[in-house]
């Protein structure tokens, strides 16, 4: 760690532009967060990049005093692993939207976390398109009535965790813009990975879909609705302590610690390094209507990341066979001058 990082606050982080967010928006919360965290993390600076897509969440690296990049919609891990890849001493930040990373640019996604590149990734999660008036997302609930589905969408929507998983994450979370405490914790464990570190942030857009979470994160429910992943602890939750997560066979089933014969024992205890992702998948499946929603880190595995590998292949390839020449290889064997 350096001198000058170890001095830095939050006002370091903090740029001189007008924020363009609408009043009471979530993102708000999640820049001061991440504000916050940043000198926290020991990386100067001018070390630090944040690469957005398209969308108001993609709005995000002009109010960050780092490098930025508001790239192409969709796009912005793509940008982001050239980025990672040619400097690999940079922290590397996606920021992106459920439209930006799973409509137009859900290729990307999943192969910037199947390749395991050393990014963090922060999807705010808001189940709506908030720059473009309110359409619906990737992650907007069957049946929802938007400008783009007046009658309600017939798409069946994503669970960005299971993506992920699906995708072979190595480190997978969840947090929201109401919860300040869980979200700085999410954002610092995703920062210390190395490899691809995907954070779902549930997010309010006050004006396209205002309350999507009402149900989940309002204050005086969320001990009910909430359960907070902790590693080598029983999956336990309520506002008395008292519920827990148990397998029934393949399912988790929600039981209450004193009932029916049930103790804490019976309660399956998270393992986010477990090198089989079955666990992590089962949580980021639990139907919202009728489970808590886990928060936290699901996932946090180590694999060799791709800018590593990349890098060390270019490394032993130079040390072989010398610097490469560019110009040569392309002009090197059969050429054809085309008229
Ligand atoms: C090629 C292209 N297609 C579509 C758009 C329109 N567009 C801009 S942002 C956006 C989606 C934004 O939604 P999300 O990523 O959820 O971000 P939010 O604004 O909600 O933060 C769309 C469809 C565009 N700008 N460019
Ligand atoms: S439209 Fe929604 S997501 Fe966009 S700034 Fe306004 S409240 Fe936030």
């Amino acid at each position: 760690m350096t001198e000058a990082a170890t001095k830095l606050t939050k006002a370091d982080f903090q740029s001189d532009q007008d924020i363009r967010w609408c009043p009471g928006c979530g993102d708000y919360s999640i820049l001061a967060q991440v504000q916050n965290v940043m000198p926290e993390l020991g990386v100067p600076k001018e070390k630090v990049v944040f690469v957005s897509g398209i969308g108001c969440s993609s709005r995000f690296p002009y109010y960050m005093n780092t490098y930025g990049l508001h790239s192409i919609h969709g796009r912005a891990p793509a940008v982001a692993t050239g980025v990672k890849c040619m400097s690999p001493d940079l922290s590397v930040w996606v920021v992106t939207g459920d439209g930006d990373g799973l409509s137009i640019g859900g290729n990307h996604f999943i192969h910037a976390i199947r390749r395991n590149v050393d990014l963090n990734v922060l999807m705010f999660n808001n189940r709506i398109y908030g720059l473009t008036k309110g359409q619906y997302s990737p992650t907007s609930e069957l049946g929802k009535k938007t400008k783009s589905t007046p009658m309600g969408s017939v798409d069946y929507p994503l669970h960005p965790i299971s993506l992920a998983l699906g995708a072979e994450a190595t480190f997978v979370a969840r947090t929201m813009d109401v919860d300040p405490k869980s979200l700085r914790y999410c954002v610092k464990r995703a920062a210390e990975h190395k490899g691809i570190a995907f954070v779902e942030i549930y997010q309010n857009c006050n004006i396209f879909n205002d309350g999507a979470y009402d149900s989940i994160v309002e204050k005086s429910i969320r001990s009910d609705r909430v359960l907070y992943l902790e590693h080598g602890k029983p999956m336990i939750f309520g506002k008395d302590m008292n519920k827990g997560l148990k397998l029934n066979g393949f399912q988790l089933e929600v039981a209450t610690i004193g009932e029916n014969g049930v103790t804490e024992k019976d309660i399956v205890v998270h393992d986010e390094t477990n090198p089989d992702p079955t666990m992590a998948f089962l949580l980021s499946r639990l139907d919202e209507a009728t489970f808590p929603v886990p928060m936290g880190v699901f996932r946090a595995v180590r694999r060799p990341a791709f800018d590593e590998m990349m890098n060390d292949q270019v490394k032993a390839a130079t040390q072989k066979s010398g610097p490469g020449d560019l110009d040569s290889l392309l002009n090197q064997g059969d050429t054809w001058e085309v008229h």
